[in-house]
């Protein structure tokens, strides 16, 4: 039987020092994201590992356009209902008392976990060559995403980011959703686009309500990239837009939205 993490701790030994969460607080406050090496203890990977690697046989294949972005969306997706309903783990440390601790020091608010039946907890996975999760926002403004399996540096399935965009969508007059390309390109003129790799065993944290974000295409058909997605949020309960349905909702959803 699989020990309880409910009394353990869930991250490694860093992530439980005030200074160095402090020192993140403080990156994280500029950029709205921070890389965090090592992040959760070791038996914490593995059991995500184990767990994703599940839901990876059982998620659904998307290929389209997402409508308002009108940004690529090429990747094998598991929604929170699915991973609700298949795994015991993930959902056990999605709620864990030192997850949400930690996060909102580093975020410098108190976080809840969030009540939507799709996009509380995702799983994507990039299986090959071509396959991204284009440019977009979250509806939830904090995402914490671990890294189980990424291919090599320079092939491909990076994270990239543009911080405060809205904020610089609304110094623009563009609508940071519809005028997307037209955001990128300034964004890109400027030297906005930030750019991060990261490996198996990682993890990051976004603010990916206000950072425009996305994962680059993967180069080659050998390599793979396999996260998982836990999304949190500073207010209790609010109104959630429709793109994390169109793209986690079950076979007979996406027919209707996809492109
Ligand atoms: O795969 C990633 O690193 C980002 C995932 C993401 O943006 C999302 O699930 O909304
Ligand atoms: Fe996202």
């Amino acid at each position: 039987m699989m020990e309880s993490i409910v009394l353990a701790d869930i991250v490694s030994r860093p992530y439980t020092d005030a200074g160095y969460i402090a020192a993140l607080g403080e990156q994280f406050a500029e950029e709205g994201y921070v890389t965090l090496e090592n992040f959760f203890s070791p038996k914490v990977v593995a059991l995500i590992n184990e767990e994703t690697r599940a839901l990876h046989e059982i998620s659904n294949k998307r290929d389209f356009t997402m409508g308002g972005y009108e940004t690529p969306r090429l990747l094998s997706v598991a929604g929170g209902q699915k991973i609700l309903r298949n795994t015991v783990f993930i959902p056990t440390l999605y709620v864990h008392h030192q997850l949400k601790s930690v996060l909102s020091a580093i975020t410098r608010t108190p976080l809840f976990t969030v009540k939507h039946q799709q996009e509380c907890i995702v799983a994507n996975n990039l299986d090959g060559q071509g396959h991204t999760h284009g440019w977009h926002l979250d509806d939830p403004m904090y995402a914490l995403i671990a890294i189980l399996e990424a291919p090599q540096a320079g092939r491909g399935g990076s994270v990239e980011y543009v911080a405060h965009w809205r904020a610089l969508c609304a110094q623009l007059g563009l609508d940071p959703v519809h005028d997307t390309k037209a955001g990128l390109k300034h964004a890109r003129l400027h030297g906005l686009v930030r750019s991060a790799s990261l490996k198996s065993g990682d993890c990051y944290l976004l603010n990916a309500g206000e950072n425009l974000h996305r994962v680059t295409p993967i180069a080659d058909d050998s390599s793979r990239r396999r996260v998982i997605n836990m999304a949190f949020d500073h207010r209790s309960d609010f109104v959630y837009g429709d793109t994390a349905d169109i793209l986690y909702a079950e076979e007979e959803l996406t027919h209707v939205h996809a492109l």
